[in-house]
């Protein structure tokens, strides 16, 4: 039998101090992919000082040279796009565009990082004194420690590391224990590119790998993408501590206003993108629509016709829209949750919680099968079903009379704020959204998923604290020097101080 796949430490492939495995399944067959070895806290250990020793030397290296070890990331993530597409489809489940969008987007990820490189970073300011130059510069913190999630397994990884590293920092990588295959791929390219050793760090495991990096405070920075239960701990945790930080993305309750004045060709087809796209299981995927009576049924007619026949199955397969949950936990979850809908009284429309026998393809029976539920509620019930994040196909339909103000209120009664969408025709009605959303990634007669990476991505109220993406992450990767230099013999100062007593006259 094949040796288990092994941590990348300090340039080396090693198998660590732990004595335990694990192992990756296809969700969509239940069959084997690989075995892992699983990291421990002293693995951890190792890797940070293996970063923290690796940082004085990166820090010192060019922006620009630093890029280029990841330019030949890049061109390894275009070149084996459908190949690495495939590994994501096959370890957690998305449909195949999904898979290959996964790695398309970390490609955008690392292309906006590197090309950063070469960009002016910091900012000429004015001083009052005439010989004075003063400078915001940008300083890299340390060792970085990412800890990131299964639904965008290569993509995720990137937005976290590629900035990081370009900035001058150092990283140590737990990856999610459901999608160690990829991590492992990311990895191998971090050593084609011929990365330094200890720069960059990957080791397999669980949340006691994941705790041991934020309980190091030789970790200055921690990036964490994940649930709001975890995240919270982390950000609790570290909170606390001076001089550490965190930037947590967390999970949403995401909305979608459809109003009187709705295109419904575009409220439709946003509303199925946005519901069902990854099975419901992005933090960016919506759970409720709200739609104005004017145009109700119409809309519920037409969603709840697609809801049925939507097509759940084999991921690889071109014509399939949802593939499988990620795991049978997952899958308890989500039905825990449809009962719990039931339970609350709704009104249930499609319920494909259970797929029947001849809907599963043949050779999947093992796969962890989950259709979509879709029910209408009353907003203003308070209802558990409609505030909470199930993270699965599970949709309500929230009907409102009224106007545009009415609409946003219900938008915005959820303990979230990451993503949502306005589908109307009316520029007013766009604007008010845009302006009164409570959430961080918002949008106009689109759906509220698929954001590109050189936008700001992360939420408000309890959906993080941070933007783990692209621009707004060298702000939680580097600490900012304002740098005031005197040309002149005189000291002059600003404010008119002077220091009499050094004059002799
Ligand atoms: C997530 O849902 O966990 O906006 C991330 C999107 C993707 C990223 C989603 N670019 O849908």
């Amino acid at each position: 039998m094949a040796e288990p796949y092994q941590h990348y430490i300090d340039g080396e492939w090693v198998s660590g101090d732990g004595t335990e495995t694990f192992e990756s399944t296809n969700p969509a067959t239940g069959e084997t992919l690989g075995e892992f070895h699983r990291g421990t806290p002293s693995d951890i250990d190792r890797a940070i000082t293996a970063a923290d020793d690796a940082y004085e030397e990166w820090r010192e290296l060019s922006r620009i040279d630093r890029a280029e070890y990841l330019w030949d990331v890049y061109h390894e993530l275009r070149e084996r796009t459908d190949e690495l597409g495939e590994v994501v489809t096959k370890e957690c489940g998305k449909e195949i565009s999904e898979g290959k969008a996964d790695v398309v987007e970390a490609a955008h990820m690392v292309e906006w990082a590197a090309g950063d490189a070469r960009h002016p970073k910091g900012d000429i300011i004015p001083s009052e004194i005439p010989s004075k130059d003063a400078y915001m510069r940008r300083k890299p913190r340390g060792v970085t420690g990412c800890i990131t999630p299964w639904n965008f397994p290569i993509a995720i990884p990137y937005w976290h590391m590629a900035v990081a590293l370009v900035e001058g920092n150092t990283v140590v990588w737990k990856p999610a224990e459901q999608t160690p295959w990829c991590a492992q791929i990311v990895a191998e390219m971090f050593e084609e590119a011929g990365i330094p050793d200890g720069v960059f760090n990957m080791i397999q495991g669980f949340g006691d790998a994941g705790n041991a990096i934020v309980e190091d405070d030789r970790v200055p920075t921690v990036l964490f993408t994940g649930s709001a239960e975890v995240g919270h701990k982390i950000a609790g945790k570290l909170g606390d501590e001076s001089g550490r930080r965190v930037a947590c993305e967390m999970g949403g309750k995401n909305g979608i206003v459809i109003t009187e004045q709705a295109d419904l060709d575009i409220a439709v087809h946003s509303a199925v993108m946005s519901s069902f796209k990854t099975t419901g299981q992005r933090c960016v995927s919506s759970e409720r629509l709200i739609v104005h009576e004017d145009i109700y049924d119409e809309f519920k007619e037409r969603f709840v016709e697609v809801a049925e026949k939507v097509a759940v199955g084999d991921p690889l397969e071109e014509d399939t829209f949802m593939g499988p949950a990620i795991e049978a936990e997952h899958v308890e979850k989500i039905q825990k949750y449809n009962d719990l809908a039931r339970e609350e009284g709704v009104n249930v429309l499609v319920d494909r919680t259970e797929l029947g026998d001849e809907e599963i393809p043949e050779g999947h029976e093992d796969g962890h099968w989950v259709g979509p539920f879709v029910y209408e509620a009353d907003p203003d019930a308070n209802l558990r079903c409609t505030q909470e994040e199930v993270f699965g196909p599970h949709v309500a339909l929230l009907e409102y009379s009224g106007d545009i103000e009415r609409a946003v209120d219900i938008h915005n009664d959820t303990p979230y704020g990451l993503a949502g969408a306005i589908i109307s025709e009316d520029y007013r009605q766009i604007n008010y959204y845009r302006d009164h959303a409570e959430i961080g990634l918002a949008y106009g007669n689109l759906p509220c998923i698929g954001a590109e990476v050189q936008l700001p991505f992360g939420g408000v109220k309890k959906s993080g604290n941070g933007y783990p993406s692209a621009r707004e992450i060298i702000e939680a990767v580097t600490d900012r020097t304002a740098w005031t230099l005197n040309n002149s013999k005189d000291i002059e100062m600003a404010q008119g101080l002077s220091a009499d007593i050094l004059t002799d006259d």
